[in-house]
């Protein structure tokens, strides 16, 4: 969806009530210090920052007691969670394509959610891909930490437990083959065993040092019909090494490089398919003199069509040959 010029529309989601290590809620504030929005400005696309959501009030027991019990913070994630869900839901009808500022990795309960809707009602197929070295696809139930941070993706693909965290609004599930996680290198028993269970499709470290990122990723977008799909990404800030991008509450080490990230943006922004995106998890109180939210903006520039040299367009359609 991203070729040429765009109306991108910026949103911040301060929460860090999801994960267990305070800071994320600066996220949205040292991405912008790194000039994302200048970045977009210089590619030609036009930026409307639209600020940052304010939480909805949401108490502990408003929620189901099963929930509440095996989720920290739930009502707090759940506000930011809802109010996330209308703003993007608003924002994707204004035929912008939001770029959602976390916070932490829950926060893409609400945005990927209202995508989704937004996709039913336009007659198209939302395809995800999670650049993580988790997989959070963790339930009420296997969790091991209690942080919600570790479960979006369940609530993405229907976890009924999870549902009320969304409160009224409803969105069609996704279907487990057209969920992509990319980068992992940290997953937890049971979630692993879900994972097999529902059939995702997880690219691991292991995969990525073999065959490097581009076969891998062709050959997921190869099978994408481009009239049909919008593709969301989700980019958690641990998807890169720790030595890349320091600013992350559970940085994994052996993560991708600076240099297979990007190829993954450039190979993005060439498949066309590109719809949303999250930037998520980063986190300035740990960060090295904004080193990682500056690695994000950048990210993001070559998502939407930064390169290093103009390429005729007859040369941008690696990604999808093959
Ligand atoms: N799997 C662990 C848990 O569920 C750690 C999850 C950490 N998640 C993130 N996002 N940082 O990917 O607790
Ligand atoms: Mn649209
Ligand atoms: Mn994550
Ligand atoms: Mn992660």
């Amino acid at each position: 969806e991203i070729a040429g010029p765009r109306d991108i529309g910026l949103l911040g989601i301060p929460l860090e009530a999801g994960g267990a290590v305070a800071g994320t809620l600066m996220g949205p504030a040292a991405l912008r210090t790194a000039g994302l929005a200048a970045r977009l400005t210089a590619l030609g696309h036009r930026v409307y920052d639209h600020g940052d959501v304010t939480p909805l009030v949401v108490a502990d027991r408003d929620l189901p007691e099963a929930l509440v019990a095996r989720c920290r913070n739930a009502g707090t994630v759940a506000g930011y969670v809802r109010a996330a869900h209308e703003r993007a839901l608003a924002i994707l009808e204004a035929g912008q394509v939001p770029v959602f500022m976390g916070g932490d990795h829950s926060i893409s309960m609400g945005t990927v959610s209202a995508v989704a809707r937004h996709c039913a009602a336009t007659g198209r197929e939302l395809v995800l891909l999670w650049l993580d070295a988790h997989a959070d696809f963790n339930t009420p139930v296997t969790t091991p930490s209690g942080n919600i941070h570790g479960m979006p993706v369940s609530l993405l693909c229907g976890e009924e437990s999870l549902q009320p965290v969304l409160g009224g609004h409803r969105f069609p599930p996704l279907d487990a083959r057209n969920v992509h996680l990319f980068g992992l290198r940290s997953i937890d028993q049971e979630e692993r065993q879900a994972i097999a269970r529902h059939g995702l499709d997880g690219v691991d470290m292991r995969l990525i040092d073999e065959f490097g990122v581009s076969v891998l990723l062709r050959r997921i977008l190869a099978g994408l019909d481009p009239e049909r799909t919008h593709l969301h990404v989700s980019l958690d800030v641990d998807f890169l090494d720790p030595e890349v991008a320091p600013g992350a509450g559970t940085p994994v080490p052996g993560g991708a490089t600076y240099r297979e990230a990007h190829l993954v943006m450039e190979m993005l922004h060439d498949s066309g398919l590109v719809g949303s995106l999250d930037i998520v998890e980063l986190n300035p109180f740990l960060d090295e003199r904004g080193r990682s939210a500056v690695v994000l903006a950048e990210l993001a520039a070559s998502l939407f069509g930064r390169s290093v040299l103009d390429r005729p367009t007859g040369q941008r359609s690696v990604a999808r040959a093959a």
